[in-house]
Formats: C-alpha cells, structure tokens, sequence
C-alpha cells in the first residue's frame, strides 16, 4: 500500500501553522520502509516510483507526503539531465524464490530424522495449501496455524490442529509440547511460550524476508524462500513416514478439540453463548467468503469455532490487534474482491469506534459490488469485554466501569435507517427458540435467507443470483 497524503504549504511549515503537524516522524513507525516528502517538483517522479515499488517488493506500507503549493505546480516528468537529478523507472517481473540445493538437502535431514514434526503456517502460506498437505502427509505431521493464516488450510482435514497461542486449541498445544521437530512455514507467531521450549524440538522454518528468520525459535536451518516453492522443492527430498503413530495422536486429539467445542458452545448461557453463535454461523458461510474479524472476543470465536473451508479467506488486525479494522478491512475486501461475499465479525466497542461510520459508505457503494452481500454480525454486550476479562485474569482487578461500559446503541434500527436490512436477535428470541440446536427464528431466518439469496426472477433461493441481498 502506498499513502500520499497532504501537508501545509512548504511555505508555512516550521511557523506551527494550522494543521501542520510532523507527518514523517508520524508515519515512520508504519511506513519505516518508506516515508519521504516531496519539495520539489523534479522529485516527485522518482520518489512515487520508488515508493511503489519498495511498497511492493517488501508487501509493506510506504508513504508520500505532498505539500499543498507543490500540488498546483506544474509536473515535471523528465529531469533535465544534471548533477542531482534522478531518472527511475517502473516496472518488474514476478521472480522464483527458492533456497539452494545445498539448504534444501539440510532441511530435509532435519525432518526426515524426526519422529514427531509439527508444522505452523502463517500468512505467508496462504498460497501453499496444497504444498502444506502435501508436506504433512509425507512427514505424518500435523498442521498449527498462526491467526493470519487460518485460511492457509482447511479446518475439516483430520490432522489440522487450527489455532496456536491465547486463542488457540488444545491440540495445537498438545501437538507442539509433543514434537521433536517443528517446520514453521510463512509465520511470524509471536508468542514462543506456545512454540516448543528450547531444545526440546530441531526447527527448519522457511520465510521470503531473511529478517524474520530464527526470531521465534533457534532454527537449525533457515529457509529463505517462497513457501509454495521451497515446499515443492522440498518435497522430492522428503520421505514418508511408515510409523503413523504421532499423526494418529494429532488426529484424536483434533477431534476431542471438536467435541470439547461442542460442549462448550451447547452450554446455556445468559443471555446468549457467543460460541452457540459462530457454532450455528460456521456451516452457514458461503463458499468462497471473506470473513473479516475485529480484535475483541469476537476475534477468540474466529479463531476457534469458525470452520474454514477451502476457497475462504480471512483476516483480522494480526499485529497491531487493533480495534476497528473489521468493517474497513470489508470494504477492502469488497473492493478487491467485488464477486465474493464478506462476513463481518465485530464488538460492540469496535462497532461504536468505527464501524457504524463505515456502514454509511457500505450503504453508499453496495450497488457496485456484483455479489451485493455483506452481512455484519454485532456482538452487543454493552462491554470492551475482551479487556475486562484480561484485567480480570491477569490482574484479578473487578470490571473498570468508568473504562470498560458502553453506551447502548441500536444497530439494526442505525442500518435500516442507512436502508440496509437488518435484524437484533435478543436473548428473550433465543430462550424462546424450539430445539437446543436452533438459532431463534429471526436470525435463522436472516442469516438463511443471507447464504442462499432469494432470486429477484423466480422468488426462490437460487445460487446463480446474488443480487437480492445485502
Ligand atoms: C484501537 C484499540 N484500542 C484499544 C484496544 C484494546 N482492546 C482490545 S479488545 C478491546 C475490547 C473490545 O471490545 P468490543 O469491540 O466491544 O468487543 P468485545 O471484547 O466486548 O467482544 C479493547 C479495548 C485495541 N486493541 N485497539
């Protein structure tokens, strides 16, 4: 991504002008990579090209920052050819990154000696599934997976432990506490106390940026490469494992996981048990979706209880776990990807934030996505809930009312205003819901009729129209 943004006029900064504000050192954090503003015509040329292609080279955040008197004046699109002056150009082809023989061949050592391999997928292997599976079934392996990478495999595959770390699952943990290897695969995972301890494991990770290597954990090799071609480079050096015995481990353990979250989202609660919701909500996601999810309690039912299946994908706030990214990170998702359906998941504190603004421009630009649907799904508890309950937990501090109270909100009512239908499932809707395992009527009814759209044409759920909601 690559942010040009405003500045006061070049001839009022230094004089703490109205609205002047030290806009480097403010996106330096961010856009370390890349931060620059122009002074001069001549350099616009070259500091947009190269802010473009650092953008894209490193998959990170660069930023421009244009002063306002500079914007009217003419552009100069060749340098005169001087002292001093900068000729860049644009433009790059798509490159194979794969380490040499030489590593390939110690990597592959390592994890055909080892008798327990677990393997963690992050990001970077969103577009490696079918290398991962592969990987895991040669090594008897099972598969954790970092937040940002839940859409990297599958959830209905026996041996995939789903999450790692304070959202994770029991078989994840148990998977990495057991192994002797561990393969880590395009991930960043920050929390080591949820990797094997020191010693316990030899770990091979494989990452495109060199800077990201052996930061987690002392790997023996270090693999810099595309995850998708180092795998597949990988694989002919890979030998099978005859002795099954740890993957069926993984596997029970994976299952027991299932049922322990069965368990726990079929347990009443009042008013409502926020897992019942995403346990009801899994099998109803369209094929293909994009689910995008806010930092908040929502974030642990995304984590856990949402089953992806192949095609989807997902994101939250990963590093930042910034509050508010989920309705933005729709609209995003809309915006590139305008003929699959979005999910939004979100708090009521992140909804008060920003998502209620971000409805007004959904509500102003749904009409130029060709699949229209983006359901929101608003946790209401009237609570920055995931906050109290960690100063509950870690300091044993009672619930912060001055901090941690919201103020009620109507946000069906605010989206029907906006001309959007909507609907609140209460918990009196709930209790009076026939049938342990049914949503009540309303939301069954809206989340139903969201999955599989009505067709303007025959008036029944038909797939091939997606117009008919929003
Ligand atoms: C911008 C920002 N502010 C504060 C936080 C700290 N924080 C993380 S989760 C959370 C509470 C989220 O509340 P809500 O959106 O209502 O969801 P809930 O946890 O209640 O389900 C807070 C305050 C943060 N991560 N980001």
């Amino acid at each position: 991504m690559v942010a040009i943004v405003g500045q006061q006029a070049r001839t009022a900064l230094g004089g703490d002008y109205q609205q002047e504000v030290d806009l480097p050192s403010l996106f330096k954090d961010v856009a370390h990579e890349y931060v620059q503003m122009v002074t001069a015509p001549g350099q616009v040329r070259h500091v947009i090209d190269r802010a473009f292609r650092i953008a894209r080279d490193q998959r990170t955040v660069t930023c421009v920052i244009v002063p306002l008197d500079l914007q009217e004046e003419k552009a100069v699109e060749e340098p005169p050819r001087a002292h001093g002056t900068i000729h860049s150009g644009i433009g790059r082809t798509g490159a194979r990154s794969v380490p040499d023989d030489a590593s390939l061949r110690a990597a592959a050592d390592i994890l055909n000696a080892g008798e327990r391999v677990a393997i963690l997928a992050g990001a970077g292997a969103l577009h490696a599934t079918d290398e991962l599976v592969e990987v895991a079934d040669r090594l008897g392996a099972g598969i954790a997976k970092a937040l940002l990478g839940k859409a990297a495999v599958p959830d209905d595959l026996p041996f995939v432990t789903g999450s790692i770390g304070l959202l994770g699952t029991q078989a994840s943990w148990e998977m990495m506490e057991g192994c002797d290897t561990l393969l880590m695969v395009g991930s960043s995972f920050p929390y080591s106390e949820f990797l094997p301890k020191e010693g316990q494991a030899r770990g091979v990770q494989v990452d495109l940026d060199g800077r990201k290597l052996g930061l987690r954990y002392p790997m023996e090799v270090n693999l810099v490469g595309d995850s998708a071609d180092t795998l597949r480079a990988l694989l002919p050096l890979l030998q099978r494992k005859t002795d099954r015995g740890w993957r069926e481990g993984i596997e029970a353990g994976v299952a027991r996981w299932w049922q322990t979250l069965e368990q726990r989202a079929m347990t009443e609660a009042k008013p409502v048990n926020p897992q019942r919701v995403f346990r009801e909500l899994s099998p109803l996601l369209p094929d293909a979706c994009i689910v995008c999810c806010d930092s908040g309690t929502v974030a642990g039912w995304y984590a856990r209880d949402l089953k992806f299946r192949r095609g989807m994908m997902g994101s939250v706030s990963g590093s930042l776990a910034s509050m508010g990214c989920a309705l933005p990170y729709a609209l995003a998702a809309k915006m590139a990807h305008p003929a699959r359906p979005v999910v939004a998941l979100v708090g009521d504190g992140a909804m008060q934030m920003l998502g209620i603004n971000a409805l007004i421009t959904i509500a102003h630009r749904w009409k130029e996505w060709t699949d229209r649907r983006l359901p929101i799904l608003v946790l209401n508890n009237g609570d920055l809930n995931m906050v109290t309950w960690e100063q509950r937990a870690n300091a044993g501090d009672r619930r912060f009312d001055a901090s941690q109270l919201l103020p009620g909100f109507p946000y069906a009512e605010y989206a029907k205003l906006l001309g959007r239908a909507a609907c609140a499932s209460t918990s009196r809707s709930w209790s009076s819901s026939r049938g342990r395992k049914r949503w009540p009527p309303t939301a069954r009814w809206w989340w139903r009729s969201w999955s599989t759209p009505t067709c303007r044409r025959c008036r029944r759920t038909c797939r091939t129209s997606r117009s008919g909601t929003t």
